[in-house]
């Protein structure tokens, strides 16, 4: 048992969580975009906020950005401003989707000035990765039409493909693609990437450097998206999560949340699947905004619950399990799982933290910090996330 103890607290040191550099920004829905006190002004801001969340929680260690919402003249000096704070860059989020001419699609609108337009931003794109030495290029896609006829689904595909090829040509040895679904919306009839099998197609034509990203939020009620992990870790193709919770549909709510078993089932077949080994190259991101919560809090809360979640899957007796599964004991395989996912993982994260040189307890030294009061007075006019307006 103490070794198992040791062999877990290894494997959790290993997993990173990135956070998404949005998620410190003033957010809200086509309602209303709440303005809070202290938010971000500047991407460093936003920087600066994020190294709050690696600092508690010890295990967030990059950021992730989002074209144009982060742009600066020098990305280069950014990932060394990130750097002086502990950071990297994580993954380069490109937008093609805020823009009139991006109406009927961006890399599929049937207009050619329009596709090179949005050509144009991913290539750029990742060229901001090589000065940030970022590793992950994230392509979500709003395209898609809103009515039977308004466009040839084919045709659509063709332009997906002919832009996913010039960008992928483009990429250097050590970068990748992760190809993001979506079921729908902003597009209501038809959109271009709605599942992940329509992803997969997409990059296994590409290549090995092309990735699928699993966004939690984006299925289908009901979804057994435990399954859609397992298969693409069984096929090399699952590039990473971008994670947070619905009950309704693309509700980015902190991941953990609204179903903590569904993200331990996640992490179940993450384990079971070798996702947890860096080598697998399986980014864990975090995709979320922070409507009625504070943000930097709301991302310490959501760090942990992926923690969480993983030490549960960590704590499965993966032997116990198949011995079970192989003579056919049902109930007694189910068992299994419960009793890891049933366990209070508290005291093992709390020592671990300790071990780690962190406050037990990451919401209350953020609290205890003076952070948010310094933030509040010093900032004012704060960035919107670049959601909601
Ligand atoms: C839109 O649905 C979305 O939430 C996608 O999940 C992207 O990852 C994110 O926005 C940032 O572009
Ligand atoms: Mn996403
Ligand atoms: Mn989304």
């Amino acid at each position: 048992m103490a070794t198992d103890i040791a062999r877990i607290k290894a494997a959790l040191l290993t997993q990173h969580i990135e956070t998404p550099s949005w998620a410190y920004g003033n957010s809200g829905t086509r309602f209303k975009v709440f303005a809070r006190p202290g938010v971000p002004r500047t991407p460093q801001e936003k920087i600066a906020d994020a190294a709050q969340v690696h600092r508690y929680t010890g295990i967030a260690p990059s950021v992730a950005l989002h074209i144009p919402w982060d742009r600066v003249d020098d990305y280069g000096a950014l990932a060394a401003y990130a750097a002086g704070h502990g950071l990297r860059i994580g993954a380069i989020n490109a937008n093609v989707f805020q823009d009139d001419d991006y109406m009927l699609g961006s890399v599929t609108n049937p207009d050619p000035a329009v596709r090179r337009k949005a050509l144009d931003h991913l290539l750029e794109c990742v060229d901001i990765m090589d000065a940030t030495g970022s590793r992950d290029l994230k392509l979500w896609f709003a395209d898609g039409t809103n009515y039977p006829g308004q466009d040839d689904v084919r045709a659509r595909q063709d332009r997906l493909a002919e832009a996913l090829a010039a960008v992928y040509g483009r990429l250097g040895g050590d970068q990748r693609m992760l190809l993001e679904y979506k079921l729908f919306e902003p597009a209501f009839y038809t959109t271009d990437v709605p599942d992940w099998g329509t992803a997969y197609a997409h990059c296994l034509k590409l290549g090995p450097k092309a990735q699928v990203v699993v966004d939690t939020g984006h299925h289908a009620p009901g979804t057994n998206i435990e399954f859609i992990v397992a298969l693409l870790l069984r096929e090399g193709r699952l590039g990473g999560f971008d994670f947070n919770s619905r009950f309704y549909a693309d509700d980015d709510l902190m991941v953990g949340a609204a179903d903590p078993f569904q993200l331990f089932r996640i992490m179940h077949e993450v384990v079971r699947g070798g996702g947890l080994d860096p080598a697998a190259g399986v980014a864990f991101m975090l995709d979320q905004c922070h409507n009625v919560e504070p943000k930097i809090p709301g991302q310490i809360r959501s760090v942990l619950n992926v923690q969480q979640a993983t030490v549960k899957a960590l704590l499965v007796d993966a032997d116990a399990l198949r011995a079970a599964q192989q003579s056919g004991d049902v109930l007694g395989a189910n068992a299994v799982l419960m009793d890891a996912y049933d366990t209070d993982v508290r005291p093992l994260l709390a020592d671990l933290r300790a071990e780690m040189g962190l406050d037990p307890d990451p919401m209350a030294a953020y609290a205890a910090s003076g952070y948010a009061e310094k933030i509040e007075t010093e900032r004012v006019g704060g960035a919107q996330a670049g959601w909601g307006a």
